[in-house]
């Protein structure tokens, strides 16, 4: 069975772990956010791309849930002893090597998605991951923010990085923005996987800055509407709050209420009503996986089930991988 999936970082990457423990034989390819990436002291560092990476290959930091286990921040201390910055980006030692070699690599003329490759080859993931797009897209939030190092406070545009961590995503965020998504294009390989397979899954990821970004990313919207597949989300809300991260305010960035049933709505029905391709849809779902707290939400057109979301641990990830494949069965 080929299956894929929109992953960003955590919950992507937990869900992923959770579908390649269920469905061990199947072939899947992982089409991973890199919004997300930032260059900091001349290294290209990809936090969705190393998170799936790191979790699926068992280097994850369980406590953190990104980075690297084992971790020391030594080069870190040393940055801060020169007064280089950022301090509020948790550059860990072992996790700097893959940057190194990523920027190498990436320096020397091979693209993302080959980098990635080369990457997975130690690490073992067990699924393919391909990087949204090989074109450098990074999401930018503009927002009200405060005088710092010097520089004047104001409406800026800040790195999502930034916004999220130095921040905390408590600045409302007027705008999100994929810098230059427009001008990209799928990195090899993604639409082919969209095309050919037998499922598609939309994990609980951060709809917004994670799957809308992979979402704005020029034909993978349209590829995912007319796959032969079934398309099958999880909602990563449950009880009108995210289970982590921040999603809520990137849901209000972009005015969509915290609520499973409003994102799913958000995501829309891939089919109208009645059944068809009508273009009374324009939307990606054909079913929705909302928590057993959520039950009794309506997405029109879009068969909505209701489970336990929650993935505190490998067992209940596998648990809920196999109920959205379950839900996918029945709708081939
Ligand atoms: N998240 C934090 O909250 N604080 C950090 O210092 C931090 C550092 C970091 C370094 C490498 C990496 O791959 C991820 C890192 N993250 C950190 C997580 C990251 O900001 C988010 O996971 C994604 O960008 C959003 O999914």
């Amino acid at each position: 069975m080929r299956i894929v999936a929109l992953a960003g970082g955590i919950g992507g990457a937990r869900f992923l772990r959770g579908l390649r423990q269920v469905e061990p034989g199947a072939e899947v390819t992982a089409v991973v956010n890199t919004g997300d990436d930032i260059t900091l002291h001349g290294l290209r560092v990809c936090p969705d791309l190393d998170t799936v990476m790191y979790t699926l290959g068992g280097g994850i930091s369980a406590e953190r849930g990104w980075g690297r286990e084992d971790e020391t921040f030594v080069v870190k201390e040393e940055l801060a002893a020169y007064g280089v910055g950022p301090a509020w980006f948790g550059l860990g030692d072992r996790d700097l090597a893959t940057h190194l070699v990523r920027t190498q690599m990436l320096d020397a003329g091979y693209p993302l998605s080959q980098v990635t490759t080369a990457l997975c080859d130690r690490w073992q993931p067990g699924v393919r991951l391909l990087p949204m797009t090989d074109d450098r897209v990074e999401t930018h939030v503009v927002a009200d923010v405060p005088a710092r190092d010097g520089r004047p406070a104001g409406r800026q545009a800040l790195h999502f990085q930034e916004w999220w961590i130095r921040y905390g995503a408590k600045l409302p965020a007027e705008r999100i923005v994929g810098v230059e998504a427009e001008k990209s294009t799928p990195a090899p390989g993604v639409l082919e996987a969209i095309a050919e397979a037998d499922v598609v899954l939309l994990p609980p990821s951060n709809p917004v800055v994670s799957i809308g970004t992979i979402l704005a990313i020029p034909g993978i919207r349209e590829a995912l509407r007319s796959a032969r597949a079934p398309v099958v989300g999880v909602s990563p809300i449950i009880g009108g709050a995210p289970v982590r991260g921040m999603a809520d305010a990137c849901l209000a960035a972009v005015g969509v209420e915290v609520s499973a049933e409003a994102v799913g709505r958000h995501y829309g029905a891939r089919r109208g009503p009645d059944g068809t391709g009508s273009e009374a849809a324009d939307g990606l779902l054909d079913a929705w996986l909302v928590d057993c707290r959520d039950e009794g939400a309506t997405v029109p057109g879009v068969e909505v089930v209701s489970r336990d979301l929650l993935m505190p641990d490998l067992p209940s990830a596998a648990a809920l991988a196999g109920a959205a494949l379950e839900v996918a069965r029945a709708l081939r």
